[in-house]
């Protein structure tokens, strides 16, 4: 490896003093690529066209290219699973994440946790991949916790090789803070042996954009995995975003995709959310000619039997990024008499500091009363509810709905990287004797980093809320 290394390098200096000798214009396409350009084949490299894969999910997975995991690693999360697979009309494929709030109970995790929270969805390819260009068009799964990925795998517990390059968001891990602006570029020889590159994708472009890969666009992720020379070239939108040269892998392996629930809040955040989705435009493999690699059979088990294959379309589902906004499927559980605040999937229960009363005697999760006679939430005497949301970027722009009855108020504040002080907030006061509909639209300031919604109601008055809804523009 070093031998080749040290080969990249002399090829430059050579290139160096030749043009300083001649004065002659450093001819661009001999030097290697760098971040921040377009991306680019290395010079004398072809494309293996009679090998190449392209697959945009317009009949959705085809069982002869694609398994569906159906297997957990790391711990504390349901796995990857066969039901979080499935595909709209119009050929996108659709991979879905249940995070920390997960409440349905309709899906089981197939790792330590079984209730169907934490689970995720990937497709793993029956064909094998070695060098060449991987590619993939995707909406990013746009909360923290969960980790969107692109990557090739191989495994072989023997030797210990693990050779594998890997594409994961959100970034941030290193360089903190975890968010989409950022993208994790990684290639390993081993577990212990490889270079992790964390990239703010805003900083590949002298116009000093912002970009924000959650914004509910598709994005191109891929990487050139060449092994003569050594050299992965990793890229965001058609722009290098990170070229590493060391731990290149060079076993054939399998191409991996999906969104999975790390363990560790370390590396992705915590998954403070119920449900949301990547969504897949296409996957393209082109291999490159002349490339040496290593023949392998990468192991591989825990995947879908063919009867758990998506096999209708599903529309384009639309995600509200309030958790249990219906209130359907929680229930209150017994409140010692000293507790002045709850966590109850994805919403924070509490009351006014001034409040006397228990907090069990101020909040409720009611029957009948809410929409269509289903749960709703009730606050009164100073009770308090609000919740979270993440990953919530400059100009992205919400409709917020909700229904409510009685008497309080609504605040909705955005913030930046701390929660002291809201960057805007607005308060919609709420007065009605009947069930009503309010409908806000709003844009995120500059700064943004999450929303927090709050209602609350004041000494002789009660409020009852259901049917929340944020969804993203
Ligand atoms: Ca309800």
């Amino acid at each position: 490896m070093n031998k080749l290394k040290n080969g990249i390098l002399s090829t430059i200096l050579i290139l160096v003093t030749v043009s300083a000798c001649t004065n002659a214009p450093i001819e661009e396409e001999n030097l290697l690529p760098v971040v921040g350009e377009d991306l680019r084949l290395l010079d004398n490299i072809e494309f293996d066209y009679e090998h190449a894969v392209f697959d945009d999910f317009s009949s959705g997975v085809d069982k002869t290219r694609w398994y569906i995991g159906n297997q957990a690693w790391g711990g504390n999360n349901g796995g990857v699973i066969p039901a979080n697979v499935n595909y709209t009309d119009d050929g996108i494929l659709v991979l879905t994440g249940n995070g920390k709030y997960y409440s349905d109970h309709d899906v089981r995790g197939v790792g330590d946790v079984k209730d169907g929270r934490y689970t995720g969805a990937a497709l793993v390819s029956k064909f094998k991949v070695h060098t060449g260009r991987f590619e993939i068009k995707m909406k990013v799964l746009p909360r923290l916790g969960a980790c969107t990925a692109f990557w090739t795998y191989a495994n072989e517990a023997t030797s210990g090789a693990n050779h594998e390059i890997d594409i994961e968001l959100p970034g941030g891990n290193i360089d903190r803070p975890i968010s989409f602006e950022n993208v994790l570029n990684t290639n390993y020889i081993t577990e212990r042996f490889k270079q992790s590159q964390d990239i703010k994708v805003s900083s590949l472009s002298s116009e000093e954009n912002e970009v924000y890969l959650n914004d509910g666009e598709f994005h191109t992720f891929g990487f050139d995995w060449y092994t003569d020379p050594e050299l992965i070239i990793y890229y965001v939108d058609g722009k290098i975003s990170a070229i590493s040269d060391v731990f290149i892998p060079n076993y054939e392996c399998r191409l991996w995709f999906g969104c999975w629930f790390p363990v560790s809040s370390a590396f992705v955040g915590t998954a403070n959310f119920e449900k949301d989705n990547m969504y897949v435009d296409y996957v393209k493999y082109l291999p490159f000619k002349n490339q040496p690699y290593e023949t392998f059979e990468p192991p591989f088990s825990g995947y879908a039997l063919d009867n758990e294959y998506p096999t209708t379309p599903i529309p384009v589902p639309t995600i509200s990024k309030i958790s249990n906004g219906t209130f359907e499927n929680l229930t209150l559980q017994e409140i010692s008499e000293n507790t002045n605040e709850i966590e109850l999937y994805g919403w924070n229960l509490t009351k006014k500091i001034n409040e006397d009363q228990p907090l069990a005697s101020v909040i409720d999760i009611v029957d009948n009363e809410g929409y269509d006679h289903s749960k709703a939430l009730l606050l009164k005497d100073g009770g308090v509810a609000y919740q979270n949301i993440d990953s919530i970027y400059h100009n992205f722009q919400y409709d917020l709905s909700f229904y409510a009855k009685g008497k309080g108020r609504a605040i909705v504040s955005f913030y930046g990287k701390t929660n002291t002080e809201a960057l805007f907030s607005k308060t919609i006061n709420i007065n009605q004797d009947e069930l009503t509909l309010f409908s806000e639209e709003f844009i995120a300031p500059e700064g943004s980093q999450s929303l927090e919604i709050d209602f609350d109601t004041s000494k002789e008055n009660s409020l009852l809320i259901d049917n929340l809804s944020l969804i993203k523009k």
